[in-house]
């Protein structure tokens, strides 16, 4: 069997870009490439503080660690940055988006917003956490970047994905013409394509939200939770967006995090971790939706904007939208 590394399939498929001229492809290779680095630093994570700091294996400055989050956001930062096509990025780790004063840069047609290292609860405690990204086209068209650039709905996307750092790391990603996911393989450092043209069950009988909040949700949510149980459907989630999302697309099934009272809005953030799914759940056909729209038609309106979030098996979305 031929094997297709994640580099030629990124090559391949530039046709499907109108007016390709390799920008794209050249940060979709960025995003693999600190994908790769992030994989490395979270494989080694316990290892960090306790052992390797005993071993004297210090940074030369004698720093201390530094948290992973934090760690990841400056390596996706950096493979943004080195890519002269993306003029700005907006992470979930920082307060404003963050515009790039090289001269290419300030040319560049694309933004980037995304979440460097999702599941921050699991971090510690070796739970599978994830990357979550979107690629946009620039809109505006002075010289500075406006917020307007990252103010987009989510069916602007050029495109979205993910990497899982799970049992194995994976990178799955559309361009808007399917979703394709593919593994690294640690002995020689490469993606290489393992999940050619996903696809997710129509229906799926696994449920994925934080039950805890159970008595904070809306009637219809509540009834919904409890035709799950009454239909002995699974219960699985495990708190990481990524990891929940990535197993019900494979399998078939339904996350989500609903509105409270207290927070009506959720949690989850509609740039870094709403819209890149959106875009991905659909292309494998799928839904997602806050309740009452369609995740990918939502203005935002700020950045850091939330909504609340139902995502996974068509008939799944659409029950629960209804009920
Ligand atoms: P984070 O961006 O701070 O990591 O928060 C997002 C995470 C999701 O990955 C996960 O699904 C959710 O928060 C879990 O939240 P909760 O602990 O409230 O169920
Ligand atoms: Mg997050």
């Amino acid at each position: 069997m031929r094997i297709t590394t994640l580099s030629e399939f990124i090559l391949d498929r530039q046709h499907e870009f109108p007016h390709a001229t390799g920008e794209l492809s050249r940060i979709l290779g960025a995003v693999e490439l600190a994908a790769k680095v992030v994989s490395r630093e979270v494989n080694k994570a316990g290892l960090a503080e306790d052992i390797l700091g005993a071993m004297g294996n210090e940074n030369v400055q004698g720093e201390q660690q530094q948290k992973l989050d934090v760690v990841a956001n400056e390596l996706f930062m950096n493979a943004m940055k080195g890519q002269g096509e993306v003029a700005g990025v907006a992470s979930e780790e920082d307060e404003h988006y963050v515009v790039f004063e090289t001269e290419r840069a300030r040319q560049g047609k694309y933004i980037v917003t995304m979440d460097p290292l999702d599941g921050s609860s699991n971090i510690d405690v070796n739970v599978s956490i994830g990357t979550i990204f979107s690629i946009y086209r620039r809109v505006s068209t002075g010289e500075h970047l406006m917020p307007e650039d990252f103010l987009q709905p989510g069916t602007a996307q050029v495109a979205a994905g993910y990497v899982i750092y799970g049992s194995s790391t994976m990178l799955v990603y559309t361009t808007g013409h399917g979703v394709n996911g593919f593994t690294l393989d640690p002995s020689i450092g490469t993606f290489c394509l393992s999940h050619p043209d996903m696809k997710t069950p129509e229906q799926g009988k696994i449920y994925s939200v934080n039950e805890g909040n159970y008595n904070d949700f809306s009637e219809g949510v509540r009834a919904y939770i409890d035709a799950c149980k009454e239909r002995r459907y699974s219960a699985r989630y495990i708190g990481s967006l990524v990891a929940d999302f990535h197993r019900n697309l494979l399998k078939g099934g339904i996350y989500f995090y609903p509105g409270t009272t207290k927070a009506p809005n959720g949690k989850l953030r509609l740039l870094y971790e709403g819209n890149p799914l959106a875009f991905l759940v659909e292309q494998a056909g799928g839904l997602a939706s806050d309740g009452t729209r369609r995740i990918l038609e939502i203005r935002p309106e700020e950045l850091h904007q939330r909504c609340p979030l139902f995502i996974g098996s068509k008939a799944m979305v659409e029950e629960v939208v209804k009920a």
